[in-house]
């Protein structure tokens, strides 16, 4: 028994296991309720009486040090955060997680810019929060127009007398385009924009649009309505025709406003064009001279065209989408029917 005894104590100054469940195998070998040093203590009971007291002693500190050696060895085991190492399977695959797609207002404002960037735009983007200046007054709406009130804009700053609001339109992005870029200026503005207005199937008070504008020597009508019309025919495919209606904005002269033929019905009459054959994209014009003496551009020299486009809309029209609200309101239902639609 004596020399188990120091076999044992060896092996237990000896125990280098590291991981959790080597630890848990070396305390059940030595302390469980079969393990070794259980088994002597049970033999310690048949032994002489005169042996008791120096074998009692031994089994003793045997016992205690194989227990302090496993709590060790433990702490170490933790320490080095080895504890769920061997149920770690790098070879297993991952958790396969939803990528997502992209929201059909960003696929369609990508396919918008993507077109005028083959036209030879370039891209600017400008604050949301804008003034008094850079939204209404350079772009020549009258100092009673009634989108300077508050029932139409949203005012950040109101009563102040160089308010701060909420842009209404892209236009404000294309001031700073005159103001600060080279001429010519060929540029589109694609953002979010806000409106006063009562939430319904076809309005919302925070929606997106993309404006062009293109300011050269000798730009003309007929320059705006080439552009218009390759512009439908990326868009909405080759067949599209379009039609120009007269219309008006402070910011243009003449304006006007561009339907392009049906792409349900081809021109037949649907419950989508309203048995017209026709559905409204956007508005243009040439741009008032002066909107272009205000941001200091000789109107004698130049001349130029605007138009802008609500993307949603846009995406209405060539998805059918028959409420506007579905945009906003993230259903997975819906946002799921765009999740093959290829980006150019
Ligand atoms: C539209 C319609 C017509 C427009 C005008 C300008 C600017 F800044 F050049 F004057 N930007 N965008 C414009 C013209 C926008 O949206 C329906």
């Amino acid at each position: 028994m004596k020399e188990q005894i120091e076999q044992l104590l060896a092996e237990v100054k000896n125990l280098t296991c590291k991981t959790e469940k080597d630890i848990e195998d070396a305390r059940v070998r030595l302390l469980g309720k079969k393990g070794e040093i259980t088994k002597l203590f049970d033999e310690f009971r048949t032994i002489a009486p005169e042996l008791k007291r120096e074998f009692g002693q031994k089994l003793n500190v045997l016992k205690k040090e194989a227990t302090a050696k496993i709590e060790e060895l433990k702490a170490n085991a933790q320490a080095a955060g080895q504890t769920a190492d061997d149920s770690f399977d790098a070879t297993l695959p991952g958790d396969i997680r939803d990528l997502g797609s992209r929201h059909p207002v960003s696929i369609a404002r990508q396919q918008i810019v993507s077109i005028f960037r083959k036209f030879g735009y370039d891209v600017a983007e400008g604050p949301e929060i804008e003034d008094d200046y850079h939204v209404f007054e350079a772009l020549n709406f009258p100092p009673n127009h009634p989108a300077r009130d508050m029932q139409d804009t949203f005012f950040v700053s109101a009563g102040h007398p160089n308010p701060l609001l909420l842009r209404t339109h892209t236009s404000s992005v294309q001031v700073r385009a005159m103001e600060k870029m080279q001429l010519p200026i060929r540029v589109i503005c694609p953002g979010r924009v806000f409106r006063n207005e009562a939430i319904s199937a076809r309005a919302h008070c925070i929606f997106h649009q993309v404006e062009g504008l293109y300011i050269d020597e000798n730009v003309t009508f007929a320059d705006l309505k080439q552009a218009i019309l390759l512009f439908a025919r990326e868009m909405f495919g080759p067949d599209t025709q379009i039609r120009m209606r007269p219309s008006y904005f402070p910011f243009t002269e003449p304006s006007a406003e561009v339907d392009v033929s049906c792409n349900i019905c081809h021109g037949k009459g649907c419950n989508i064009c309203k048995g017209t054959g026709w559905l409204e994209i956007l508005g243009c014009g040439m741009v008032d001279p002066n909107v272009l003496e205000a941001s200091g551009i000789d109107s004698k020299k130049y001349s130029g065209f605007a138009f802008g486009m609500g993307i949603e809309r846009i995406a209405m029209l060539k998805w059918q989408v028959n409420d506007l609200r579905h945009y906003f309101e993230n259903d997975m239902r819906f946002l799921r029917e765009f999740s093959s639609c290829v980006e150019v």
